[in-house]
């Protein structure tokens, strides 16, 4: 069922303002009761959960993220820490230190109430890459994109002032080349080692990359151009120090641009999933069609639906549950 439509007989845009009215006033972290792990990820400090909330009705995704230290705050860990000793070896220490006072805090986001489809997108899976040649393109990805897509309402509330007002960084409202500038979902607004933010387009109806051609140079290049000396300004990072670069696929079908600190792993920074805008523009400059002609490699995580329908065509193959495959191992 596409996400755009219905959940539960209630309209999309009722239910949006019920998630807003539960999220300002209703949620408490303590009536959260987690009901399964669904992915964690010890290199970047994250635990994904699913859950749901006391007396209330609904699923909820609980994304919890261990934030890098602050400079300017370091000193607070040494004043007041407790060390707790791991093992001496020589000059070398080992030891779990606790803090007294109050550092940073978890970054949490709640996703609430969440669809089937949002808990798949964090639970841990095997991944696959599809090479998705313009046929696969129009007799599969868009049939299903059509079909099964994440609801667009947040968008449509920063592009038309009601949501995230105050973290707008920079709006240009021309409604073919205009765009809204703000920090995206995972990024505090302050750390610039973490900076991450999103240009999203003023047009409706450009799903993603694929639909890119020459007519959009325009809206492209006034975005970088924009975008790049408004980061400039605020944030005193040059161009230089900036990766700028769309997905391919997204998870929101409206287009949109990431722009992150170069030094900064962003998560969706690899080859199989991200285009630098500076390439997509030259691409277009060469070849007005290339996006409508090329075939875009992208990855695709098994529970994902997409998955299943380039599955069903006989195009990728689902990996062997776990047991079957260390069968194999030991054999
Ligand atoms: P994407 O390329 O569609 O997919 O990026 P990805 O999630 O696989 O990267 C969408 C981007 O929008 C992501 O970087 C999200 O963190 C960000 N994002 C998602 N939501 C729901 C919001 C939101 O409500 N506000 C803001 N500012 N960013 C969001």
């Amino acid at each position: 069922m596409a996400e755009s439509e219905q959940v539960g007989g209630i309209p999309a845009n009722e239910q949006i303002a019920d998630v807003i009215v539960n999220h300002q006033h209703d949620i408490n972290l303590s009536d959260f009761a987690v009901k399964r792990v669904l992915s964690v990820n010890p290199q970047r400090k994250t635990i994904f959960l699913e859950g749901c909330f006391k007396d209330k009705e609904g699923k909820a995704v609980l994304l919890l993220e261990k934030q890098a230290f602050e400079e300017k705050s370091v000193a607070h860990i040494t004043a007041n820490a407790e060390l707790s000793k791991l093992f001496v070896n020589d000059c070398y220490g080992s030891y779990e230190c606790f803090p007294e006072a109050k550092l940073n805090g978890i970054k949490t986001t709640l996703i609430f109430p969440a669809t089937d489809k949002h808990i798949k997108k964090f639970e841990s899976q095997p991944i696959h890459i599809i090479e998705e040649t313009k046929d696969y393109y129009k007799n599969i990805t868009l049939p299903h994109l059509t079909q099964d897509q994440f609801n667009l309402q947040w968008v449509y509330n920063i592009l038309d002032g009601s949501a995230e007002v105050d973290r707008v960084v920079l709006e240009d409202k021309d409604p073919n080349t205009g765009f809204v500038l703000l920090p995206d979902l995972k990024w505090d607004g302050k750390q610039t080692d973490s900076l991450y933010l999103l240009a999203i387009v003023r047009p409706h109806g450009i799903l993603s990359l694929r639909d890119l051609h020459n007519e959009h140079l325009p809206l492209l290049i006034n975005i970088r151009d924009k975008c790049l000396a408004a980061i400039l300004e605020r944030y005193g990072v040059p161009k230089s120090q900036l990766r700028v670069f769309l997905h391919y696929q997204p998870s929101f079908y409206h287009l949109h641009i990431h722009f992150t600190y170069l030094q900064f792993e962003a998560p969706g920074i690899h080859a199989e999933k991200s285009h630098l805008l500076s390439t997509v523009i030259n691409n277009i400059q060469l070849k007005p069609d290339y996006y409508q002609e090329a075939t875009l490699a992208f990855a695709v995580r098994e529970s994902d639906n997409l998955f299943t329908s380039y599955e069903n065509k006989g195009i990728v193959k689902r990996c062997p549950p776990k047991e079957e495959n260390e069968t194999q191992n030991s054999n």
